[in-house]
């Protein structure tokens, strides 16, 4: 199966066409290689302390920058994407604000699922092979590596941008040691002279493809173990966990479609709460509501503590 162009060819079809059967919206693939311009990118970024407190991103370099060390004798790297934007939006009105990817269940459970499915569908057609599937989930440029298989553009907001979906999605990997055809195209930047998201950031954590995550409403709320500082009083814009401001604000978005995961669906309760209703959550409902969802990240405390500092801003 893998000798000749023709079969790498058919195979990487089929692998492209059952993604889109699995639910993601785009595929691309790209070999496994050493990508030196992200590796700086991540190096300066790093440098300059724009991960806060997530010293998790400064270890496993050597992964990070060399996805064969991730997967034996891996060649390519199967990237998808999958939307998670909303159907209905939760109602703001007398409400504090939750970002979209965290209505339904933890995308890590979710996608990785959908990954095993696919690679189980890939194995029927071409037989064992070695293979690892991904989504945030260990060293990995998840981005970088979609941006290489064709599937967006860097935007100056810093995500992945698809110009048939906009941004609202994650991304998910298959890495593995199948040979395969690699005819992307790289997708050339085509934010052009906008700047809405740079402009509509609350807190001035953006510059043109530049994130400083001590300023970011999303790292705020979510990744950060110490208090809120004070500086960022009355720049919340009611967002208790996550943000969505930059990419609201993307014209690109008009293309995004909303998922058909109901999984992501968020519980009816989610979307009948109002301001009290948070301020009165107690440890017992946040566990009814939102086991095995992206909140157990910040946990009980940390939503109380966005909870308490965004009420009194
Ligand atoms: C740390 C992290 C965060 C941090 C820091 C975000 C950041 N911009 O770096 C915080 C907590 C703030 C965050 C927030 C969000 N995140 Co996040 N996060 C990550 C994580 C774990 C690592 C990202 C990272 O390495 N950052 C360091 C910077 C330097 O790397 P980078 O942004 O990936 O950029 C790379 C390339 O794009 C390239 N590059 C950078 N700039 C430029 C410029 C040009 C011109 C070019 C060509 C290339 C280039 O170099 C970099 C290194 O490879 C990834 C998962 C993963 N394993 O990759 C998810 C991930 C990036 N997050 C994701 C999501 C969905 C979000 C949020 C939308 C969630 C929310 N609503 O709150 C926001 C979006 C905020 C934003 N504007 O980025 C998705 C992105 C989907 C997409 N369409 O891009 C990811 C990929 C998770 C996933 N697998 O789906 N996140
Ligand atoms: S997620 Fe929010 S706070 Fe973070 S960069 Fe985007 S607009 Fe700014
Ligand atoms: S809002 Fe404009 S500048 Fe920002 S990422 Fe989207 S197109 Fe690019």
């Amino acid at each position: 199966m893998q000798d000749g162009f023709l079969t790498k060819k058919l195979l990487s079809d089929f692998i492209k066409k059952e993604a889109l059967n699995s639910g993601f919206f785009d595929c691309g693939i790209s070999p496994v290689k050493h990508l030196p311009y992200d590796e700086k990118r991540m190096e300066m970024w790093l440098t300059d302390n724009m991960n806060a407190g997530m010293s998790y991103l400064e270890r496993n370099k050597e992964k990070r920058y060399n996805p064969a060390l991730l997967v034996e004798n891996s060649k390519s790297i199967i990237s998808v994407l999958y939307s998670y934007l909303p159907e209905k939006i939760i109602d703001p009105e007398n409400n504090f604000r939750i970002s979209k990817y965290a209505y339904g269940k933890d995308y890590h459970y979710v996608i990785k699922d959908k990954l095993r499915v696919l690679a189980n569908e890939i194995e029927k057609k071409a037989g064992k092979f070695n293979y690892r599937v991904f989504v945030d989930s260990a060293p990995v440029l998840d981005r970088a590596w979609a941006r290489e298989s064709g599937l967006g553009f860097t935007g100056k907001n810093t995500s992945l941008i698809n110009k048939k979906g906009g941004s609202y999605f994650f991304i998910g990997h298959i890495i593995c040691d199948l040979d395969l055809d690699y005819e992307s195209k790289a997708v050339a930047n085509s934010c052009g002279t906008c700047t809405k998201c740079i402009q509509a950031c609350p807190t001035d954590a953006l510059q043109p493809f530049k994130l400083d995550a001590n300023k970011c409403i999303s790292y705020l709320t979510i990744e950060n173990k110490g208090e809120i500082p004070n500086e960022f009083k009355g720049k919340m814009n009611n967002f208790i966990f996550g943000c969505d401001i930059c990419t609201d604000v993307c014209p690109w978005n008009r293309f995004a479609k909303p998922t058909k995961e109901i999984a992501f669906k968020p519980k009816e309760e989610l979307m009948t709460m109002r301001k009290n209703d948070w301020i009165d959550l107690d440890k017992s409902k946040f566990n009814k509501l939102f086991k095995g969802t992206a909140f157990e990240r910040a946990g009980f405390d940390g939503l109380k503590r966005n909870i308490n500092f965004v009420k009194e801003s």
